[in-house]
């Protein structure tokens, strides 16, 4: 299991250019949205073909067998499984990411048609990385359960979900006296699971590493267009 650090730039628009050009910038890691962003299949198949290996997560649009079965199947290493909120979900997705005997992932490592080595079930398991986003109250009530869940490696935080199911705003999260966002990391780092979080900007990036959270998404493109775009016109 490749471990995850550092800050990492969150990708909305499906453009493997726009990946190549960040990817020789010095992010950690880069994540590429199908839940929100505009990442379709064939996109992510061509993106991970040409991409360097290792630092690229793809977040699913869920924890479907067919979800994680594709991105796998592509040659994703790194998945994110959104809305997770019980120990059954997590031990469904697990149980879907890997391959018998230790789960029940199907057989496709279409990933060689783009010179991927086809690795056998045992290696191929062990690369995986698997994070499951913690992203509603009922998802934080049930954190402990589903930290005791086989074969997590991350947990990854989407405080702004999170935020909302809590009848709340970010900002109230970091600010409140015990903060769900402290808890949650030190609850990962208690069952030696690294955490990771959504920050979509420098400042809350530095929040979230003052919490100890080990690896964030800093910014996304479409943020760092935006405030390139403003500041060319600006000066
Ligand atoms: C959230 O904050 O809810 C996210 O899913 C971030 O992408
Ligand atoms: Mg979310």
């Amino acid at each position: 299991m490749a471990k995850y650090a550092g800050r990492g730039l969150w990708h909305f628009l499906d453009s493997p250019a726009i990946l190549a050009t960040t990817s020789k910038m010095g992010f950690g890691w880069h994540g590429l949205d199908m839940q929100h962003g505009l990442w379709s299949e064939p996109q992510i198949i061509s993106a991970l073909a040409a991409a360097p290996k290792g630092n690229i997560a793809v977040r699913l649009r869920s924890g479907s067998y067919a979800d994680i079965g594709f991105a796998l199947d592509a040659g994703a290493t790194h998945i994110m499984v959104p809305m997770v909120n019980t120990a059954e979900e997590a031990q469904e997705v697990a149980h879907a990411a890997r391959y018998a005997p230790q789960g029940g992932r199907s057989w496709g490592p279409m990933s060689a048609l783009f010179g991927a080595p086809v690795l056998n079930p045992q290696e191929a398991n062990s690369r995986i990385h698997l994070s499951l986003m913690i992203e509603s109250a009922e998802g934080l009530e049930n954190l402990d359960a589903i930290l005791g869940t086989p074969d997590i490696d991350s947990i990854f935080v989407g405080p702004v979900d999170l935020a909302m199911s809590l009848g709340t705003d970010v900002d109230s999260l970091f600010a409140a006296k015990d903060s769900p966002l402290g808890y949650m990391a030190k609850a990962c780092h208690d069952r030696h699971i690294e955490v990771g979080a959504f920050a979509g900007s420098s400042v809350r990036a530095s929040a979230f590493e003052a919490l100890g959270y080990d690896w964030v998404a800093t910014d996304t493109d479409m943020g760092l267009l935006k405030a390139g775009a403003a500041q060319a016109l600006d000066g």
